[in-house]
């Protein structure tokens, strides 16, 4: 903003490049086409996204399992009722439908959820992913592969040929949060895992980990954990992350993402909606920084309080890198907050954002919502700056925007 640039200019500029900066979408619960069904995408399954199930029940009287007994379209149906029709669809959830489908070319204020999956219903995915991505400004999309995982595990198995667009990452939840129901799985994999972790077990545990990773080309690790993980602690967790997880790990220079905070099944009758969150201890992830200077970490939280603690954290150690506003932080109030902190606090060595879509759709809200509030933030920060005369150029600001919507978190993974 040179003295003669208002902020609105500067703004509009900020916007343009962001708009026209492709994005890395680095934790999605999407798929490459090659897994058939698994892939979701259309009206129906944007409307059973578990973020809009727990909504939908805040007004709903049916029992929970008679819900669960509908099909699909039917509990669609409840949930348009409830959330469009007889409510304004303010919450960020509801409002994402409503981007989504405006931004397809859908008149939004018809209300007419017939017509609407008539106009879906035309589509073939090889064609829909091409358009989801474009208006989402997309050029990649990470996956969450679970080996553990009955419907994903045999396409891998068979193989296939991949799409380039999407990346695949290798999720672990079962092995380290619940070893004693996993090692048997493993035993029956063929790998010699026992429940105790004895030498034996964790060099079989490596070995599966080697296979699953060469398998799936994955180009990081993930878990999410409890709000009480603790490190190091005499637990099969702490264990078995130090001695399988972060050697596999650093033996072949992949990240280990760290999603902390999320609490499991408070309401099980919601199903997938059911998960909760806490406070983590972040003294654990400044420990796993401390003890583990060969292994990299990538981290998000889930609760608000410790967002100020992470950014801190990654200050301190260069092995960290701090991605996303997950789940419940994903609103715009804590998008905005937590954008802000971070680039006061960080710079533009972060990754602000990923989607966690679990719909294809959803990138496209996902993405129109982050790059607005991105850039929001930018323009004040560059505004602040050229009040003393530093001018930012278009070049200055593009390469900004690459950080931010991958590039920063390319280079991490590439390091040594
Ligand atoms: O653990 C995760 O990857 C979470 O993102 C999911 O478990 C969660 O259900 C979700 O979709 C949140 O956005
Ligand atoms: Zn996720």
């Amino acid at each position: 903003m040179s003295h003669s640039e208002s902020r609105s200019a500067l703004g509009a500029r900020v916007e343009t490049i962001l708009t026209a900066t492709p994005v890395t979408d680095i934790h999605t619960h999407l798929y490459d086409p090659a897994f058939g069904d698994l892939l979701l995408w259309g009206i129906d399954d944007l409307l059973v996204y578990h973020y809009l199930v727990s909504e939908a029940f805040r007004w709903l009287e049916l029992p929970y399992d008679k819900f669960w007994a509908l099909p699909k379209a039917r509990q669609a149906e409840l949930i348009w009722d409830a959330l469009f029709v007889k409510h304004s669809p303010v919450s960020e959830a509801c409002r994402g439908v409503v981007t989504t489908l405006h931004a397809l070319g859908l008149d939004v204020r018809a209300r007419d959820l017939p017509a609407l999956r008539k106009w879906f219903a035309q589509w073939k995915p090889a064609d829909y992913i091409t358009r989801c991505m474009e208006l989402a400004g997309v050029k990649s999309i990470c996956m969450t592969n679970s080996p553990f995982d009955d419907l994903e595990r045999p396409v891998w198995e068979k193989g296939f040929n991949r799409d380039e667009r999407f990346t695949a990452a290798l999720r672990i939840d079962p092995l380290l949060v619940s070893w004693g129901d996993t090692a048997p799985i493993l035993a029956g994999w063929g790998y010699q895992a026992s429940g105790s972790l004895t030498d034996r077990t964790i060099s079989e545990v490596r070995r599966f980990l080697e296979d699953w990773t060469r398998k799936m080309d994955a180009r990081y690790l993930m878990v999410s954990l409890p709000p009480d993980f603790d490190f190091p602690a005499d637990t099969t967790t702490a264990r078995l992350l130090a001695k399988a997880v972060l050697p596999h790990c650093r033996d072949h220079g992949l990240p280990m993402a760290l999603m902390l905070g999320v609490k499991r099944q408070v309401n099980p009758a919601l199903r997938m909606a059911g998960d909760g969150m806490g406070r983590s201890r972040l003294v654990a992830l400044e420990r796993l920084c401390a003890l583990f200077p060969d292994n990299k970490f990538l981290a998000t939280v889930l609760s608000r309080e410790n967002q100020q603690d992470l950014c801190v954290l990654a200050r301190k150690f260069r092995n960290l890198h701090v991605f996303g506003c997950w789940w419940f932080t994903n609103v715009p109030v804590i998008i905005e907050e937590m954008t802000r902190m971070r680039l006061e606090l960080i710079g533009l060595s972060v990754t602000p954002q990923h989607s966690d879509a679990r719909v294809l759709d959803q990138v496209i809200y996902k993405w129109r919502h982050t790059r607005r509030i991105l850039a929001r933030v930018l323009t004040d920060k560059y505004a602040d700056l050229a009040e003393t005369g530093w001018d930012v150029t278009d070049a200055d600001i593009q390469r900004d925007a690459q950080d931010l919507l991958g590039g920063a978190f390319a280079r991490f993974c590439a390091k040594a």
